[in-house]
């Protein structure tokens, strides 16, 4: 009996290994069937592309949004075989698209991205697809095959010549899985720049042929032949840099490639990204490890051979180092492994010690031979190292400061009766007033409120203890039971006292309201990202318009909105008794309509914010809040319809 039900389930778990699999469990694939998960369709069929790449075989990779939100993409790779496939029986195409796990290439040598991080296989696209076809040029031939949500529609067919190599890949993504099937351009071209980038020569281009009847299709081109280089100058556009040209390192040893671009900047932050085969290690790990190890390693000996650090009563830290330090770190290891939480991490442990000695090096030869730039670089590291003594004692005076007052809270804030904080939420409200509103129309049990005054303090702008010393801040840091605290010379957010799991912003529907948004979250994301990584972090969306006839009335978010309350209430009734009230901001609500609009979770919209590119999202946010204006303005005008809400 026993042995018949193992059997049993060995047999179903084969069956479950199928396509099957992945239209039962998309999630468990590609994450989420959300506008993520549609993207990461996109990101897989790249990724085989890329490696085409990667192998040294691919130099164009072409991709099209088409009318109908089908998307193709294109590349001139060595296409993928279509020959017999021996033990199956079937043509090697049909296999890499049918089969799970068997689209990478069969050779271990390469560099590989498809099985990687995102790593689910063309096949899993395939699946999800309710329509698909690719097409191969290879060995003077045009190849091709269709497939309906994962199943080949007819054989491998040969229709024609063709004098190049390469494969062509078009899906439609599957209703009857998606909810979201909109390809967002700006989403697939923020990709398709960062791997220009990140492969120095390699073209990409995207080509949206959604338009209206007579526009021209919108089409953008990437090449990069400065690499990282570029990529750390256009990640500081809006800053200021310290030294002319980003230190560049590359570098190669055991098969395992390393290139590194840094600059310095006037900023007080550290932004550095890093990247294994092209995929962003959000988490870090033991190459951004190296990395550091070489910059501590180097610029201490540098310091202390050169009697520069002689005078400073405290110890330099790692992260001295670091501030103003905007870097790139990317390397290409053959069999990359992943872990932490998100798989986001690398953990080959032999890539520390190669891109610490790759970095070393180099960094070395940089100081002795730039010495002006080595002086500002190191005046810098002094600065940072004073600064960050002087904001560990406004730290600690402001969490002193709560512990002697027996942890008391601010007094602007209106705390909720729960104590349990997986119930609780906090609204940050722009203003004393629209603040009182809010603590009147508030559900008291589970909502609380701490009116924020203003504009609080731009944080990408001022020094770190003049953060801590801000009122506004003070009373977020102590509200949200959050602290900071230093481990190994690192800054670390302890939350584990957080006080509530929704952290709701709401401000005005209008270009204030937006800036003091943008501020908070800035705040939020230089300074409390553990907490928009855990999902805590959310804005409020109030209405920007009531629109009224009599006892009827409907609230709207936008203008489609507006004018379709308008016309329906309208309906039949003379035109001065449709009343249209604009709500400029949100002390104009009474207590009623505030928790009616945008407070009440069975009715409110609350748009959690989470960050999808943190290349993208820290260079918006500095270019957003820093000092350069010519960035900002086009960003304002490229966003023109959130600008214009204020008409
Ligand atoms: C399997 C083996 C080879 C290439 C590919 C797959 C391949 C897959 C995709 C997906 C999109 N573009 C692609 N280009 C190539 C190696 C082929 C050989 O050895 O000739």
């Amino acid at each position: 009996m026993a042995d018949k039900k193992s059997n049993y389930s060995a047999s179903n778990i084969t069956a479950l290994e199928g396509l099957e699999a992945v239209r039962l469990r998309p999630g468990m694939y590609i994450g989420s069937t959300d506008t993520k998960g549609l993207h990461h369709l996109v990101w897989e069929v790249v990724d085989n592309s890329i490696d085409e790449h990667l192998a040294g075989h691919c130099t164009h990779i072409d991709m099209f949004i088409h009318a109908d939100n089908s998307l193709t993409v294109k590349d001139n790779g060595r296409g993928i075989p279509t020959g017999m496939h021996e033990k199956l029986k079937k043509s090697a195409l049909e296999v890499v698209m049918t089969v799970l796990h068997a689209g990478g290439k069969f050779d271990k040598d390469t560099y590989k991205v498809s099985g990687g991080l995102h790593g689910v296989g063309v096949s899993c696209v395939n699946a999800l697809s309710s329509h698909l076809r690719a097409e191969v040029h290879r060995e003077g031939k045009v190849f091709e095959q269709e497939y309906k949500q994962g199943k080949p529609v007819a054989d491998v067919k040969e229709i024609g010549k063709t004098d190049r190599t390469g494969t062509n890949i078009t899906f439609t993504p599957d209703d009857e899985i998606f909810s979201e099937r909109e390809f967002k351009f700006e989403t697939l071209a923020a990709r398709m720049k960062e791997l220009s980038f990140l492969n120095k020569g390699l073209h990409l281009s995207l080509t949206d042929e959604r338009v209206k009847e007579d526009e021209e299709f919108k089409k953008i081109e990437y090449v990069s032949e400065g690499g990282l280089t570029e990529f750390v100058k256009f990640l500081d556009e809006s800053r200021t840099p310290i030294i002319e040209n980003p230190i560049h390192v590359m570098g190669k040893e055991d098969n395992v490639e390393v290139e590194v671009a840094m600059q310095y900047n006037t900023s007080y932050t550290e932004n550095i990204f890093s990247f294994v085969n092209n995929i962003n290690t959000r988490e870090g790990g033991t190459h951004v490890s190296g990395f550091r190890r070489a910059i501590n390693r180097v610029f201490t000996q540098y310091g202390e051979s050169n009697n520069l650090f002689s005078k400073l009563k405290f110890k330099i830290a790692g992260e001295d180092f670091r501030e103003g330090m905007t870097a790139v770190v990317s390397v290409k290891v053959p069999d990359p492994q992943f872990k932490g939480q998100t798989k986001g991490e690398l953990g080959n442990s032999e890539v520390n010690g190669i891109v610490s000695r790759c970095v070393g090096e180099v960094l070395t030869n940089y100081l002795e031979e730039n010495p002006k730039s080595s002086k500002r670089i190191i005046d810098k590291v002094i600065l940072a190292a004073t600064a960050r003594h002087a904001a560990r004692k406004a730290r600690e005076m402001v969490q002193r400061k709560n512990v002697l007052a027996g942890g008391g809270l601010p007094g602007k804030l209106a705390d909720c009766s729960s104590k349990s904080p997986e119930d609780s939420e906090i609204f940050l409200v722009e203003g004393d007033s629209a603040g009182g509103t809010a603590k009147s129309g508030r559900d008291r049990v589970y909502q609380a409120i701490l009116p924020l005054r203003g504009k609080i303090l731009n944080v990408e702008k001022a020094m770190e203890h003049k953060i801590y010393e801000n009122e506004e801040i003070k009373n977020m840091f102590t509200a949200l039971g959050v602290s900071i605290t230093e481990k190994d010379g690192e800054r670390v957010l302890n939350t584990e006292k957080l006080r509530y799991h929704k952290i709701v912003i709401m401000c005005d529907a209008d270009v204030d309201g937006s800036h003091i948004v943008t501020l908070i979250l800035t705040f939020f994301f230089r300074y409390m990202k553990t907490l928009i990584e855990q999902g805590h972090i959310y804005v409020a969306a109030p209405p920007l318009y009531q629109v009224k006839k009599g006892k009827q009335f409907q609230y709207c978010w936008n203008e489609e909105e507006r004018q379709e309350a308008i016309s329906r209430l309208a309906a039949g009734a003379n035109e001065d008794t449709v009343k249209v009230q604009r709500y400029k901001g949100l002390g104009e609500m009474n207590a009623i309509q505030l928790w009616e609009t945008t407070m009440d979770p069975e009715t409110r919209i609350l748009r959690q914010v989470v960050i999808n590119d943190a290349p993208e999202a820290s260079n918006t946010f500095s270019m957003l809040m820093g000092d350069e204006v010519p960035p900002r303005r086009r960003f304002i005008e490229e966003n023109a319809t959130y600008a214009n809400v204020d008409v």
